[in-house]
């Protein structure tokens, strides 16, 4: 097959236009002579109706914005490719899925669910993971986030979860947050949330970066091979740079510092050349399987662990393009789950099968047409030819009088493909049952996974779920909901519940104060099924902690360091560290009292990237304090204090050497430094190899979370 990698590029640049070099036009292609001033009569005079110029660029602008995502309005890009590095034709037709090396080129966008599109990126939330691949068999829309399950069961209950987790209607108040009562009111009448929300509430919900993200496809589809085989599948994105999450505190920061952190960190990533990267993983269930678990493969408030049936790695992908334009790319992209290719194909997982039917309604009122697939971003590389005709602005001149099949005046073209030449058909399930409204018994275990997940948690991870939870729920001021998730928390973990209450200074209510059923009104038979608890047959799993996890690698690449300086700093000190940190593809920015630059102790110049009131210590991974006696002159500095307060307080690595550890042994939380503490590190000899290859390795660990006051211990 060809590699055709570049032919989504070939095919954008076709509708790329830069005005360099050239003259400013009309939309109609006259040249504007005058693009200052409006048509008048008179210098002083009233304007004339018939400056069709004026009237085209106001009318323009007037309509330049188009209504956001319903969810997932807040988002950023990129292109890049898939390529495929353990092809798996036994278990899928699809043709991109079919040869090691072959490469598809791909259009991923991340986003946050709950905020408008201009809110903050650090947002506690859900993260989307939308990968559109360009096949050559057509357009295939991988819908994921970054946490394996949802908070709902049924597409029914969806529009009641975003109206709850949304600002809440009568003051639109808080944005981007789900620490408000209407979100835990639902919640707290929803028990199969419970395992999501143990996800929602741990550090996967405030990721360091995009880039540091797992990504994962949720449902169970189907892979069907060129036999008409069908094998259920899960699918995984594992990133190269492992899973990585900041601190609450510093989250909250980073949304005032800088709303656009990952959005900014995705985009620098690619333009200076470090491409972030992710391999794709399939769970194979074989159909036969299809019943041997304690949960059901169609319940998506499940997954299936990696114990049970491991991850195989089949291909990566690689980000190595920043969009041109956010409106017409990242903007414009219209993703869709049913948007599949042969060999790819759904199970009956009731929450997907609402949103094969959500995703086109909704891009038909936020794209405003049908015609939404040949706005360039949507277009296949695969040839288009239907008797699909007209609506609002349609791209396509069809040629012909015919537009309807079958027919015999276009000699009976464009004509139906045979399965064996591509042609999509679904896959042969028998159905053979009674039309009702209801929920499987199956469905009914709502606290097994939510315990698995709590278990398989390290004791940090537990703590920053118990602060996650005292957080949110401490934000609510309805006492009962308080009380009831107390009651659904108990379900999960005894000891959890009994910690969040501390903090909400409340007491965890017994069992039978805690209402049990599907959340789905009680005078509805269906809805009456109670609650289970189904014990995991998995007791704990390091692929669900971020701490423990097996993509985790010491790689510090990309990292961002702030090396704090004075006048009279060491340069040898800067410029060793400097290097060391580029050598492992990490970068060091200067900051100091001001911009400009500062005097070396040789008389040379540093040039400042940063002030302190331009940078802030939650904007980095860790600091650096090189020698230097100026820097002695910036000991009582608020601003510096608080740079390192904040670097202490997040657990990041802080690191000093010669005179400027000086600066360390007197900071405010200098008497709480242990000797334990691998992630301070001062040092009397300046400019050492040793000391940066501490640093660096330091920085490979992350985060020291061990210097926080643990909750659960
Ligand atoms: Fe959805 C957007 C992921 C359930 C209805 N969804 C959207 C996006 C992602 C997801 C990543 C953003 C796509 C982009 O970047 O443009 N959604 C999920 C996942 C779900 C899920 C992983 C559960 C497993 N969604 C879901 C349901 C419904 C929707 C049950 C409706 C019944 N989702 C939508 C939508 C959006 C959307 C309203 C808004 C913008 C868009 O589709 O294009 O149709």
């Amino acid at each position: 097959m060809e590699n055709f990698q570049d032919e989504k590029q070939r095919e954008l640049s076709f509708n790329k236009s830069d005005g360099t070099n050239k003259f400013l036009t009309t939309d109609q292609g006259v040249k504007i002579n005058d693009d200052n001033n409006s048509l008048k009569a008179g210098e002083r005079g009233p304007s004339l109706l018939e400056d069709f110029i004026l009237r085209e660029k106001i009318t323009h602008f007037d309509h330049e914005r188009i209504p956001e995502r319903i969810v997932h309005a807040r988002g950023s890009g990129a292109h890049g490719f898939f390529e495929v590095t353990n092809p798996i034709p036994e278990l899928t037709k699809a043709g991109f899925l079919q040869e090691a090396g072959l490469k598809t080129p791909v259009f991923t966008r991340f986003s946050t669910v709950a905020g408008s599109r201009g809110s903050t990126d650090l947002a506690r939330d859900v993260r989307g993971f939308s990968v559109k691949f360009y096949t050559q068999e057509g357009i295939y829309d991988l819908v994921g986030n970054n946490i394996p399950v949802f908070f709902i069961q049924d597409a029914a209950k969806f529009p009641d979860l975003i109206h709850a987790v949304k600002p809440e209607p009568h003051n639109e108040m808080p944005q981007a947050a789900s620490a408000h009562d209407t979100f835990w009111d639902f919640i707290s009448l929803m028990p199969e949330s419970m395992h999501m929300i143990m996800w929602v509430m741990s550090d996967r919900a405030i990721p360091r970066s995009y880039r540091m993200m797992e990504g994962f496809g949720v449902h169970t589809f189907r892979l069907i091979n060129e036999a008409g085989k069908s094998s259920f599948v899960k699918f995984h994105w594992k990133p190269k740079l492992g899973t990585h999450a900041v601190a609450w505190d510093e989250a909250q920061k980073i949304s005032g510092k800088n709303p656009d952190f990952h959005r900014q960190d995705l985009w620098e990533a690619i333009d200076t050349g470090n491409f972030p990267e992710w391999e794709l993983g399939v769970q194979i269930i074989p159909s036969e399987d299809e019943e041997k678990y304690e949960f059901d493969l169609l319940d998506p408030t499940k997954l299936v662990p990696e114990e049970l049936v491991p991850v195989t790695i089949v291909g990566r992908m690689v980000l190595n393009k920043n969009p041109d334009n956010f409106f017409a790319e990242t903007e414009q992209i219209a993703f869709h789950p049913g948007h599949v290719v042969p060999g790819i194909d759904f199970s009956n997982d009731p929450l997907l099968q609402g949103r094969l039917f959500s995703y086109t309604d909704t891009q038909l009122s936020r794209l405003g047409s049908p015609n939404f697939h040949e706005i360039p971003i949507n277009r296949s590389v695969a040839p288009v030819h239907n008797n699909q005709r007209d609506g609002h602005m349609r791209q396509e001149i069809n040629v012909g009088r015919v537009s309807y099949h079958p027919n015999s005046l276009g000699g009976g073209c464009p004509y139906q493909a045979k399965i064996a030449e591509g042609g999509f058909s679904s896959f042969e399930e028998r159905v053979d049952a009674h039309k009702i409204r209801g929920r499987s018994e199956s469905f009914a275990d709502h606290f097994g996974q939510a315990k698995l997940f709590f278990n398989s948690q390290t004791s940090t991870e537990k703590s920053h779920i118990i602060k996650a939870l005292r957080f949110e729920l401490g934000k609510v001021e309805t006492a009962a909901i308080r009380l009831r998730m107390l009651g659904l928390l108990s379900q999960v973990d005894r000891d959890l519940a009994e910690k969040v209450a501390v903090g909400l200074g409340m007491k965890v209510p017994s069992i039978l104060e805690t209402p049990l059923n599907h959340g789905v009104s009680p005078e509805n038979e269906n809805g009456n099924q109670e609650s289970k608890t189904v014990a995991s047959s998995v007791a704990s799993s390091d692929a669900l902690t971020m701490l423990k996890n097996p993509t985790n690698t010491p790689t510090i690449a990309s990292r961002k360091v702030a090396i704090i300086v004075a006048d009279g700093v060491s340069e040898a000190a800067v410029t060793n560290i400097k290097k060391a940190l580029l050598k492992e593809d990490a970068k060091g920015c200067i900051i100091a009292k001001n911009l400009g630059t500062v005097v070396t102790d040789t008389d040379g110049e540093i040039h400042v990237d940063f002030s302190f009131l331009t940078a802030s210590s939650v904007l980095f991974d860790a600091v650096y304090i090189p020698d230097g006696l100026g820097i002695n002159t910036l000991i009582e500095n608020d601003d510096l204090n608080e740079f390192l307060n904040d670097a202490y307080k997040h657990c990041k690595v802080i690191a000093a050497d010669g005179a400027a550890s000086a600066v360390l042994s007197i900071a405010p939380f200098a008497s709480k430094i242990t000797n334990q503490d691998d992630g301070m590190i001062i040092n009397s000899e300046v400019a050492s190899e040793s000391f940066a290859q501490k640093f660096i390795a330091a920085m490979g660990k992350h985060r020291f979370w061990e210097r926080e006051p643990n909750l659960y211990n």
